[in-house]
């Protein structure tokens, strides 16, 4: 094993966007609208009435952000395919012109030396699938699955990691809960349903990438499997975070990795649904072999038992009427003490060491991925126009050292994620926040790398970690 702040060999550093929250162009080569086009239109749902209409505008510009990458010595860039620009109406025959983005853009991944690592569907479902009822209804899944194959037949000869869906937890629960993500739906039974149509979804459409795929590709799926932590040693704060856990976690683990929901999750959510939109053999659907998984972190939860309060997150989703947590009415989200972010999130990488060894055990012997990590902090450039961001140094420092520390513990990461490659349209609360390694002035669409990517490019060419301080 090498030293403590170098790498394992062909350890890949990569970083990390979505289609809408980069893309514009969204009335472009036949794109029609995604619920997110829908829902960032209403107004009210997302800060300052802000959309993804231009948003770094990286369909016209994905040559420089190419280039950007290779400057940056990135091994990887995960992304992902907008499904309405390759299915318009989310059924039947592809748009050749939308495919041709992504050809376009792994040719020129690939010419850099760059793996595509793409993912499937990162929240932007067809506007017309969710008219027809959305992941709450069980075609939708059979509809993503032949959208995979499709796209896995266009792009299998130059992508090798697929990834199915990205936080599956976000589509279900966000979009059909609480009500903060598109669709905006704020019904218990629906994200519940949205759940399983997920799972469903993810292991119909890994079978069948695996026909459309050459042999060598890799199928895996990214989780915001989140670290739940109890205030105390109550058994009363102990039964909160079980179930949490069960909701953030057990309900996409369980199907995709053992084939099976936890037993408790069924007792727990028994007063919403009594799940009889379970049928025979979809949990061996959604319990497919994968190559990797992908964990995506960002901050832990710290959870109480609040018999009186209705469920509230520290970070502000679900704070309010509608809860994503169904059935877990009587747990309160603690705001962690220390430091936090600009989303409010506290900085804690012993969060991402506790996540990698509990799927090291969870998943024995399948290959780890970071696929999301980073920081939203308070970017300006100075008056030389450099954008110093030593706060999102100190956060990338501390998370890859907990990495570095869950390989000599045993977990088989060999990839790191950065969230983000670009400031992008951070859904709900549009561009307010900045997750970037490369700054974006709004009004010219100029990038300007920030000192973080500095210090990421120098760990990717070395394969270890800069000094925390190094620029
Ligand atoms: C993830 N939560 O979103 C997404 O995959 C990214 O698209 C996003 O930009 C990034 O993290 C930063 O937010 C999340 O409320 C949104 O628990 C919300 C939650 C988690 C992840």
């Amino acid at each position: 094993m090498p030293g403590p702040t170098t790498f394992p060999h062909g350890f890949l550093w990569g970083a990390a966007t979505s289609a809408y929250q980069i893309e514009g162009a969204v009335r472009e080569d036949g794109r029609t609208p995604s619920v997110w086009d829908t829902f960032s239109h209403t107004p009210g749902r997302t800060a300052g009435g802000d959309t993804g209409d231009i948003a770094v505008d990286h369909y016209h510009r994905y040559r420089e952000d190419v280039a950007l990458m290779r400057d940056l010595g990135l091994g990887s860039y995960r992304f992902s395919v907008s499904w309405p620009r390759v299915q318009p109406t989310g059924r039947g025959p592809a748009v050749q012109r939308g495919l041709d983005f992504y050809r376009r853009l792994t040719d020129e991944l690939l010419s850099r030396g760059i793996q595509p690592a793409l993912t499937l569907y990162h929240w932007d479902l067809p506007q017309e699938l969710e008219d027809a009822g959305g992941w709450p209804e069980r075609d939708t899944a059979h509809r993503f699955a032949e959208y995979a194959g499709i796209v896995g037949e266009a792009l299998g000869d130059r992508v090798d990691l697929w990834i199915t869906l990205n936080e599956p937890w976000c589509s279900a629960f966000l979009g059909y809960g609480s009500g903060v993500h598109a669709p905006g739906r704020t019904d218990p039974v629906a994200a519940l349903r949205a759940a399983h149509h997920l799972n469903l979804a993810h292991g119909l459409a890994t079978q069948r990438l695996r026909t459309a795929l050459p042999a060598r590709a890799r199928v895996a799926v990214s989780l915001n499997s989140s670290v739940v932590r109890a205030l105390s040693a109550d058994p009363a704060d102990e039964d909160a975070r079980r179930r949490i856990d069960r909701l953030a976690n057990g309900v996409f683990h369980g199907p995709m990795l053992h084939g099976a929901y936890p037993a408790d999750l069924f007792t727990d959510t028994a007063r919403v649904t009594d799940w009889s939109f379970v049928r025979d053999g979809d949990l061996v659907t959604a319990h497919q072999p994968l190559d990797a998984l992908g964990l995506n972190y960002y901050t832990p939860s710290l959870v109480s038992s609040a018999p009186d309060s209705p469920t509230t997150r520290a970070d502000g989703h679900g704070a309010g009427a509608h809860s994503p947590w169904p059935g877990a009415d009587d747990v309160a989200f603690v705001q962690s003490p220390g430091e936090r972010t600009e989303m409010g999130w506290s900085v804690d990488p012993t969060g991402l060491h506790d996540l990698l060894m509990r799927y090291t055990r969870e998943a024995p012997g399948l290959p780890l991925y970071v696929t999301e990590n980073g920081a939203a902090y308070d970017d300006k450039p100075d008056a030389d126009g450099r954008v110093h961001d030593p706060q999102r140094i100190a956060y990338l420092h501390g998370h890859l050292s907990a990495v570095r520390r869950a390989i000599t513990d045993g977990a088989d990461v060999r990839g790191y994620y950065l969230w983000s490659l670009l400031d992008n349209f951070e859904w709900a609360y549009g561009y307010a926040k900045r997750f970037g390694a490369v700054y974006v002035d709004y009004a010219t669409q100029e990038r300007t790398p920030k000192s973080s990517a500095r210090w990421y490019a120098r760990a990717a060419r070395t394969n270890a970690l800069p000094a925390r301080t190094e620029r």
